[in-house]
């Protein structure tokens, strides 16, 4: 049963019409089932036929399964059973035993009417040490996983590199070492060759921005690293050197017509005012502030203003490096959660970010700080400054407490409110043109967020990981609506 406030808050997301019993049944704890859209409330933000509506996941947040069928150790098995990383000591060593469960989750995702899904292949599974002698299990779990997400008629989105660097490579320096860039685009090409007959978007890597600057610079993140600025510009440049020389490995090896492209969280840089000179602004703020990662790859080279203010500590690189940095891509991932607020200013830069004060609200994450214009203002500005033809949201979505009523619902409102606004701010933008293809909310289920472990929850189904019961939630409810409608009130 719906108590007060969740029937006022249902009625403001499906419209009161939404209230009338035939729907009620539809907060179905088995599977999200479309309410009838009779008497819903008209759509006001229609997406173009053919948006792909999807949601993503990523290998060792939900695979589980670590030491099964020869996989190798990663650099976040041994970060994660370090005492102290990670709340609670929690470990993906289980999470959502997603690697015996896969076929259970691809119903469920049939059943919530997703046409495409990004998934990420560990590559400790493919070569437990990260190069050298396959692992022929490791890429048969990810052929058995394309087959059935065809089977179900959802596109598979691959991500090769989702944070699980093989550990024997760390050994020998991880991101440090441009050695692991070569390994990688050895790796990609591999998996090109087995899955490109099926699976036709790859992406690189996931979150350059992230795992170096958390895993490398903070230390929060595998593999706990807090490395002198120089370091830090070098692993930078190997994760972008690995990025590029995977496009090329994919394209050598895949069979028939891929398209190649990555993931980045892309800082999405937006005008605080929306007035010319605020615009202009982040105009120049979207090419810096992304510097380290997208601007080189859409660019071959590095800004002026990034390796002046580096300067001893810039990255040393060759003209090959570059040239393999900036091959060409057919389109951009964009991973966003936030905006990055930007003014006008008369600095050398002529922009500045506006810093957040303290009592912008956020998700349960503290970092995730709601702003839904990024969603309107990143790709548009991706798409401006670089002349991107094909965009995809490849992840987007909300952490949250998120608790099981005693009848077995999640009420998670604070989610279904987030991912209208964002999607409200996208639609803006695609219906303006801005060539954004798909979506891809993150994440399908409750997983191992990390050194922040289970307790943020970022799914559109609630997982108890006692028993492995997946739950759809209010939110499975509205992306459910939304897919069937391709779009929403
Ligand atoms: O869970 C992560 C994901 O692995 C990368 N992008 C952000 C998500 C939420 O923190």
């Amino acid at each position: 049963m719906l108590n007060r406030f969740s029937r006022r808050t249902f009625a403001r997301l499906f419209g009161s019409a939404a209230l009338a019993p035939t729907v009620l049944p539809a907060l179905s704890a088995e599977a999200a089932t479309t309410p009838s859209t009779t008497g819903t409330a008209p759509i006001a933000h229609a997406f173009p036929k053919g948006f792909l509506w999807g949601s993503a996941t990523a290998s060792y947040q939900v695979e589980g399964a670590v030491n099964v069928d020869g996989r190798g150790p990663s650099i976040w098995d041994t970060f994660s059973h370090l005492p102290g990383k990670t709340n609670n000591g929690d470990t993906g060593d289980v999470a959502n035993d997603h690697y015996h469960l896969y076929k259970q989750d691809i119903a469920l995702m049939k059943s919530l009417g997703l046409q495409t899904y990004r998934f990420s292949v560990a590559w400790p599974r493919i070569f437990p040490t990260g190069t050298g002698t396959p692992n022929p299990k490791g890429i048969d779990f990810y052929s058995r996983l394309v087959d059935e997400l065809l089977a179900a008629n959802i596109q598979p989105y691959c991500t090769l590199f989702h944070w699980d660097l093989p550990q024997a490579l760390e050994d020998k320096g991880g991101w440090q070492s441009r050695e692991t860039s070569e390994a990688f685009a050895n790796y990609a090409g591999y998996i090109s060759q087995h899955l490109s007959d099926r699976v036709k978007h790859f992406m690189t890597l996931n979150e350059m921005k992230s795992f170096v600057d958390i895993g490398y610079r903070d230390g929060r993140h595998a593999p706990g690293l807090k490395l002198s600025p120089d370091k830090v510009n070098q692993v930078r440049h190997h994760a972008v050197l690995a990025h590029g020389l995977g496009v090329q490995a994919i394209r050598a090896h895949a069979k028939g017509n891929v398209k190649v492209g990555l993931a980045e969280n892309a800082e999405a840089c937006a005008p605080v005012i929306e007035t010319s000179e605020h615009i202009a602004a982040a105009r120049t703020a979207m090419r810096e502030e992304n510097a380290g990662y997208l601007t080189p790859i859409m660019e071959g080279k590095y800004t002026e203003h990034y390796l002046a203010h580096h300067g001893p500590n810039a990255p040393k690189f060759t003209d090959a490096d570059m040239k393999a940095i900036g091959s060409p891509i057919d389109f951009v991932g964009l991973n966003n959660y936030t905006t990055t607020w930007v003014r006008a200013d008369s600095g050398p830069r002529g922009y500045a970010v506006v810093p957040a004060p303290s009592s912008y609200p956020h998700m349960m994450s503290p970092w995730l700080r709601v702003g839904p214009q990024g969603l309107y203002w990143g790709p548009k500005l991706i798409a401006e400054t670089w002349g991107v033809k094909e965009i995809y949201i490849t992840e987007n979505g909300a952490s949250s407490t998120d608790t099981l009523t005693p009848d077995g619902h999640v009420y998670d409102s604070d989610r279904v409110m987030y991912l209208r606004n964002y999607l409200t701010q996208l639609h803006r933008g695609v219906s303006e043109g801005v060539p954004v293809k798909g979506y891809f909310c993150w994440s399908f289920m409750d997983n191992y967020e990390w050194a922040d472990g289970y307790a943020y929850r970022f799914g559109l189904h609630y997982v108890d990981f006692q028993t492995q019961k997946r739950t759809p939630k209010l939110s499975a409810h509205f992306y459910k609506e939304v897919i069937s409608r391709n779009g929403l009130a």
